[in-house]
């Protein structure tokens, strides 16, 4: 019997799985070598982890692993329902969370690494905590592509340690209700948009008013594995800030209330980083433990590498 020992969290509703032990052995280095290792020699473990009978598809794994440097405080390699993420902003939240939970980490800044880069998680207290991402910035402005079914959609294609389009002007309602129709929609927008463009985008963004007069805007996040993000997305609004940057809409020390479709908020800030139009965006949110777990992975059991898709 294997086991395997996590935490879950949940930032924003959008839940986080952290592997503390009974991971696979990566080896040191970059993370970005380790992240493609498990990529290609440990997919089952991932799709064990995350994926149906012991997870779901919105669940998103976060294997700990020792940083390269002795002084950074934790790697990371997040993955999901279909493979391995570049960086995570709901999870680094929730990993700081947990590190903090596990008494591995107190209040102050911390560095973490991710196949991306490093990032930078500042606890203030046991469930609040500011990330400092990977440089964001926006690649190709009002990009405009014809969608089956939808007509035609014009956007930006921006980094903030993911890929994502970024929808300007839906017509879409944006509430929890209408998820069904905005995963099809989002789904047919990336598919046209991957035909045209050369960069891989994983995740589509949708952008309405708020709910809460409160916040500044409103989002619906489809990931690459067709779950919608429950969060306002760490990556997805870290790609938001470096827009408004560029379209000169936010400046240092404005701060963007980002609204999820749940109505969780993420608030966002930019620090230009000298490099192009780049900014190092900083995301605060909080998370929750609610989990204490040991998987257990039984040799005879069918379905003990997960329901792969
Ligand atoms: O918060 O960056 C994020 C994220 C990516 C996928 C799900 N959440």
């Amino acid at each position: 019997m294997e086991r395997i020992r996590v935490i879950d969290s949940h930032t924003g509703g959008e839940p986080t799985r952290v592997v503390i032990a009974g991971g696979p052995d990566l080896l040191g280095g970059p993370l970005a070598a380790r992240a493609a290792l498990f990529r290609d020699q440990y997919d089952t473990f991932r799709s064990c982890v995350v994926n149906e009978p012991r997870g779901s598809d919105v669940l998103v794994g976060a294997l700990l692993c020792q940083p390269e440097n002795p002084a950074h405080a934790a790697g990371v390699i997040f993955f999901n329902n279909v493979g391995v993420l570049g960086m995570c902003g709901h999870g680094t939240i929730g990993l700081a969370v947990t590190l903090a939970h596990m008494g591995l980490i107190g209040p102050g800044t911390h560095t973490v690494e991710t196949p991306v880069g490093a990032v930078t998680a500042q606890l203030h207290d046991a469930h609040r905590v500011t990330v400092t991402n990977v440089p964001s910035y926006r690649k190709h402005a009002n990009v405009s592509v014809e969608v089956e079914g939808v007509g035609r959609v014009t956007g930006d294609i921006a980094w903030g340690g993911n890929w994502f389009f970024l929808v300007k002007d839906t017509r879409e309602e944006l509430h929890v209700g209408n998820v069904e129709r905005l995963t099809d929609v989002t789904w047919r927008i990336r598919k046209a948009v991957n035909a045209a463009f050369p960069e891989p985008v994983d995740h589509v963004e949708l952008f309405g008013p708020p709910v809460d007069p409160a916040n500044h805007s409103r989002n619906f996040v489809l990931c690459p594995g067709k779950a919608y993000d429950r969060s306002p997305c760490g990556t997805g609004t870290s790609a938001k800030l470096a827009c408004l940057f560029a379209d000169g809409k936010l400046k240092p020390g404005d701060v963007w209330r980002q609204e999820s479709i749940t109505g969780s908020v993420f608030e966002g800030t930019v620090e230009p980083t000298g490099d192009g139009g780049a900014v190092a965006p900083g995301i605060t949110g909080t998370a929750y433990i609610t989990a204490e777990a040991t998987l257990l992975v039984g040799s005879e059991d069918p379905l003990k590498d997960g329901i792969r898709g």
